[in-house]
């Protein structure tokens, strides 16, 4: 509740809001503090080693915001951290107007009214949980539950109309026939934030007599694509443009590729809900943005020529998407370069039926040196967030490298995948 109510205070004094991950480690915590220029923390936490004042929620506090840090935030409403390939996560800059386009948007696609009543239990430092699962029924005035932790069970016992879930979420419904078949009363069950598998997919439809609704976002471009209660869901498929939308697909050699259905392009995108930028990083959002400015999703798609979109891949081996939170490898390979002994190290997704992909870390260790596999997991969980941590660690004594010296991921990912 203090995360809403800082959320909402935030909104509404028109201070720029940065959400926290509550499992966030000491090093993630101190990046997002400095880099977003924050010059309070709301509400209660147990961080015992901020450097910044807190403001406790429904009082006044002693301890005044701490002054002269100055941010341009581009009028941003919200500022969320999001990792990429390499280095720290970067800030998405978020402002009033694109947060509005996307939770009307998708209240066209669903027919969300007041009349709903939202279940979900997804975390409130993300896209997914936040605004659509937050924002979005406050702004449709619809009821919302949220179960805390998203368990099949609480999705059964909440008894509501509209349901948010991840796939790994949905996967585990699945597996749960009694709490799937529970949540046959709804009108509308939604994944999102990875590739929900096609036998979830049917695996729901069989249980609940419910098509999920699939849509697609970014962090920095909210949701841009989805399909729609009035239309068709074909598994596999993440729909069409949300109102205010387009999109196109780019080949390898650049040109635009057609909408036929089978040609493959990476992902660009251009409309209302497309968010700010990087904060503090023109040349990260240069580098985002074509010149005719659409943003480059660095997702491969294919489009048919009815407009249904399926989502292909990423084109970077070195974003994770796991549990549906995005990692970055190079993140978790600079922290575990931080523990005594490591020479070497690589960090992979390898595929997973639960998560979609888990993370996993090869590591060489210094010449004699003697290194357990759990500490390197909890250096990482203690460092960047608990969701980040490497669910195997493997002691090897070379990574599989090219010619050039480059390591060969695609390589690594099939050696550790096979050792399961
Ligand atoms: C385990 N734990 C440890 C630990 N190992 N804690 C500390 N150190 C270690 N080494 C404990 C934790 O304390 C915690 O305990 C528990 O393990 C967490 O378990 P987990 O294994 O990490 O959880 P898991 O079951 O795998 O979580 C699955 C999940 C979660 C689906 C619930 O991944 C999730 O909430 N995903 C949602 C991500 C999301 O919202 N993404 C949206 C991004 S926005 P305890 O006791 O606390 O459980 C976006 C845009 C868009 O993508 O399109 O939407
Ligand atoms: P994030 O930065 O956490 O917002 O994650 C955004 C990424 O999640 C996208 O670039 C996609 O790779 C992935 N994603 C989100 N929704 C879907 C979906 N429905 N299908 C496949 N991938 C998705």
């Amino acid at each position: 509740m203090s995360t809403i109510t800082a959320i909402v205070a935030g909104l509404r004094a028109g201070v720029a809001v940065v959400p926290i991950a509550h499992d966030a480690g000491h090093e993630e915590r101190r990046h997002i503090l400095n880099d977003s220029g924050a010059v309070a923390v709301l509400g209660e936490h147990q961080w015992n080693d901020l450097e910044i004042p807190t403001l406790p929620l429904g009082g006044v506090g002693d301890s005044a915001p701490r002054g002269g840090v100055v941010t341009d935030l581009n009028g941003a409403a919200l500022v969320m951290y999001t990792s990429g390939t390499t280095g720290a996560p970067k800030g998405v800059l978020l402002p009033e107007s694109a947060i509005a386009a996307c939770l009307d948007g998708l209240a066209d696609a669903w027919q969300w009214t007041a009349d709903d009543h939202l279940v979900h239990g997804l975390p409130l430092f993300h896209v997914h949980g936040l605004v659509l699962g937050v924002l979005g029924a406050l702004r449709r005035g619809s009821r919302l539950t949220h179960t805390v932790r998203p368990t099949p069970e609480a999705y059964a016992a909440a008894n509501g109309s509209v349901y948010f879930a991840v796939p790994t979420v949905w996967s585990r419904v699945v597996n749960d026939a009694t709490s799937a078949r529970a949540l046959s009363s709804a009108r509308a069950i939604v994944s999102g934030s990875a590739a929900l598998p096609v036998p979830v997919f049917e695996g729901l439809r069989e249980l609940t007599g419910l098509a999920a609704l699939e849509r697609y976002g970014m962090t920095e471009t909210l949701i841009t694509l989805s399909t729609r209660l009035d239309g068709e869901r074909r598994p596999g498929h993440v729909g069409m443009p949300l109102a205010g939308v387009a999109t196109r697909i780019r080949a390898d050699d650049g040109t635009l590729a057609p909408h036929d259905g089978e040609t493959i392009g990476t992902l660009e995108v251009r409309g209302a809900t497309v968010g700010a930028g990087y904060l503090g990083r023109p040349d990260a959002t240069a580098a985002s943005i074509t010149d005719d400015g659409w943003f480059v999703t660095g997702d491969s798609a294919v489009i048919g020529p009815d407009g249904m979109h399926r989502i292909a891949g990423r084109t970077s081996v070195d974003i994770i998407k796991s549990g549906g939170y995005k990692v970055g490898a190079g993140e978790v390979e600079t922290s575990i370069l931080g523990f005594p002994g490591v020479a070497e190290v690589a960090v992979v997704g390898v595929a997973d039926n639960d998560l979609g992909q888990r993370i996993e870390a090869a590591v060489v260790p210094e010449d004699g040196a003697d290194i357990n596999p759990d500490a390197v997991i909890d250096h990482v969980a203690r460092q960047l967030s608990i969701h980040k941590r490497p669910r195997r660690v493997h002691i090897v004594e070379s990574l599989p490298r090219n010619a050039l010296g480059k390591v060969q991921k695609a390589r690594l990912t099939e050696q550790l995948g096979a050792t399961t």
